[in-house]
Parts: structure tokens; C-alpha cells; sequence
């Protein structure tokens, strides 16, 4: 992928190609055979993509792609194998599916920790084969279970205040909001997505915001464990990956920041409420009208090299970026309100 350290991209970890590395030869090979055959299928397709698959979402979005396609290319994608093909359950698909638990591990490193003869979490912690763990690593597996469970709406409605009157507190012109399925109102939630600025009226910027919240969050023990940090605390955008707790009797929960510029918090909102599908789906329209729209903003007058759709030869001028309202206006989609943004 595309993705630098913390920043705003799919959390794939894709790198394979069908050519041997350094290493010996691609761990994914049957992966990557199966999913060239698909694009092949696709390339032949009018209006399919030619970029990579990296979710569900994506894949859903393909020209002719349908639900069970979709969840096919996400089994594939996911376990490394498909199951109509006779390989359920086989013992390296349950480690495998066991192992890309843990935050941040992808389908390659669960095929290392299974080719050193990892089998359990235990094996994988006693270090077996010679592995090594990452301190994100050790502490996805340290609380495995906690993480990988959903919390009631209700958890992280008591997170959220929290963290709100902590971010009044520090600044009362700080603007905090509960994104994601949160704010799609689902009664439960897989992460607490918190996004941050704050109104620049008086001159001051948000920048420093983001880190003095964190900071003042690990010091009341709401936040307990740091995931990814961003490259930069002062960056007018930023990412922040963790965990969190509503008290100390209860199980830890992941947390998101996202930190944008005020005049970028409409096209943020948009992004980080989702769901992911609804987005995608907004990406194509601006697309095929000769626009782009990312969290940052919905961009007009955009050329895309006509071989490479995803390469954008000229990137445009900003439309819209402050409110949710004005972009999806010029995108001409009729207001959605965020329980209706679902797949
Ligand atoms: N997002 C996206 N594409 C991705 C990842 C995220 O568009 N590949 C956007 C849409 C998501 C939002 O960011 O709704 C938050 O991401 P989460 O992974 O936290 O997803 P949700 O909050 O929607 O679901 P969950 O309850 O599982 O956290
Ligand atoms: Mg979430
Ligand atoms: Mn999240």
C-alpha cells in the first residue's frame, strides 16, 4: 500500500507481488494466484478497476462484484485461503485466522509466526522458532480478547464523556466528536473514534491539541497503552492508535484520534462517521464527475491519467471541506443522516 506510518490510508498491509523476493518466494503465492486470477476476470470488465483489493468495501465496488464475490476476496485476503475450495478449518487457516487478531498483524506476518511453528498465542509469546514480537504486538496479544470484542454503546458513551470534559478543560474551544459507528448509533462499537480540532477564530490553531489530550488522558488512566503514535504531535493532521479503559475494573478498548484543521472538519466528519462502503461509494460518484474527495476535502477539476485511474495528473481545487452539508451537495447525494450511512 500506500500508507505512511499513522496517516489516513486502508490498514492493509498488502505487499506481495507475484515475483519472488529477497526472502524466497512470495508466503501468499496461492493468495496472490487467486486474486490474479479475479483481477483478470475484472480487467475484462468495463469500468473495473485495476488497483488492488484491500477491503470488503473496495472490492465491493467493483463493476459486477457482488456480496458473496466481495466476501470471497475479503476470505481470501483474510485467512489466505477460501473455503468452498475445501481448505475450512485446516489447521494453518485456524492459526492464521487466530494470529491476524492481533493488532497490526497482517496475513504475512501470521504466515511467519506459522512457519516458525507458532500455533497459539502462547507459542507466539514464548517466542517459538525464533520470533520476535514488536511492543504493539505484545500488547495486541496481552489483551487479545478485550480488543477483539465489541463494546456496548453504552462503554463508550462513558469513555467519550470523559475525554470530552478533559478536552474543555484544556481548552474550552476544543471540538471533540464521537466518529465512527458511534456516531452511525450502533449499540456496539469495535473502537472509540474521537476526532479533534478546534475553531481557529481567535487565531490559534488546533496544533499541540491532540498531544496535551493524550497526555492528560494517560495521566487519568483513561488511556492506558499507545498503538501507533503519530509521526509528529505537532502535525495539523495526525492519527493516534491506542487503548483505553472507562475504569479500572473495566476491559480495555481501542481508541482512535484523528486531529484535522478546522477547515477541514466537515470532509473528516464525513470520513471518519463512514461506514466504509458509504464512502467508498461517495469516492466513485466525486470520481466520475472529475472530482476527488478524501478527509480532506472534496477537490474539483481533477485529471486522472487514463490508464492509472488512481493517479491524479492534475489534483484540482478545493470545493468544499467545512461541513458534511456543502460536500455532499456539490456531490449532488441527498443528505444522509449518519444512522442512514450503512451498509
Ligand atoms: N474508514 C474508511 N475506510 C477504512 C477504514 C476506516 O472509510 N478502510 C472510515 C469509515 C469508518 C471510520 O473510518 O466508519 C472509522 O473506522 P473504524 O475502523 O473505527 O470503523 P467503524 O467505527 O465504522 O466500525 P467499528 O465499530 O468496528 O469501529
Ligand atoms: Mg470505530
Ligand atoms: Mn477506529
Amino acid at each position: 500500500g500506500t500508507s505512511r506510518k499513522g496517516k489516513i490510508t486502508t490498514t492493509s498491509g498488502w505487499t506481495c507481488d507475484n515475483k519472488p523476493s529477497a526472502n524466497g518466494p512470495c508466503p501468499n503465492q496461492d493468495v496472490v494466484d487467486k486474486l490474479r486470477e479475479l483481477q483478470g476476470l475484472h480487467r475484462a470488465k468495463p469500468g473495473a478497476e485495476n488497483s488492488w483489493i484491500r477491503s470488503y468495501a473496495e472490492a465491493r465496488t467493483i463493476r459486477g462484484v457482488g456480496e458473496k464475490t466481495a466476501l470471497k476476496i475479503m476470505e481470501i485476503i483474510n485467512t489466505g485461503n477460501l473455503k468452498r475450495i475445501g481448505h475450512e478449518n485446516t489447521e494453518d487457516v485456524k492459526a492464521n485466522k487466530l494470529f491476524q487478531g492481533v493488532f497490526g498483524v497482517g496475513v504475512k506476518t501470521a504466515y511467519m509466526w506459522y512457519s516458525a511453528g507458532a500455533r497459539t498465542l502462547e507459542d507466539v509469546l514464548a517466542g517459538k522458532g525464533g520470533i520476535k514480537l514488536t511492543l504493539q504486538q505484545e500488547i495486541g496479544i496481552r489483551y487479545y480478547d478485550d480488543i477483539n470484542e465489541r463494546m456496548p454503546r453504552s462503554e463508550a458513551t462513558a469513555i467519550f464523556e470523559q475525554i470530552k470534559r478533559i478536552a474543555i478543560k484544556i481548552d474550552p474551544k476544543l471540538f471533540v466528536e464521537c466518529m465512527g459507528s458511534y456516531r452511525r448509533g450502533l449499540d456496539t462499537c469495535g473502537d472509540i473514534d474521537v476526532i479533534i480540532t478546534r475553531s481557529g477564530e481567535d487565531g490559534k490553531t488546533h496544533a499541540g491539541a491532540a498531544k496535551k489530550l493524550w497526555q492528560a488522558c494517560h495521566a487519568r488512566g483513561i488511556i492506558t497503552d499507545d498503538l501507533v503514535m503519530p509521526d509528529d504531535w505537532n502535525d495539523l493532521e495526525l492519527i493516534y492508535r491506542g487503548l483505553c479503559r472507562k475504569d479500572t475494573q473495566s476491559k480495555r478498548r481501542r481508541i482512535d484520534f484523528l486531529s484535522v484543521p478546522w477547515e477541514a472538519r466537515g470532509a473528516a466528519q464525513l470520513y471518519y462517521t463512514g461506514d466504509d462502503i458509504f464512502n467508498r461509494s461517495l469516492r466513485l460518484k466525486a470520481r466520475k464527475n472529475g472530482m476527488a474527495l478524501n478527509q480532506r476535502g472534496l477537490y474539483g477539476g481533477v485529471v486522472r491519467d487514463l490508464n492509472e485511474p488512481s493517479k491524479k495528473t492534475i489534483s484540482g481545487q478545493l470545493l468544499a471541506s467545512e461541513t458534511e452539508r456543502e460536500i455532499l451537495e456539490i456531490l449532488g447525494v441527498p443528505w444522509q443522516e449518519p444512522h442512514e450511512r450503512v451498509r
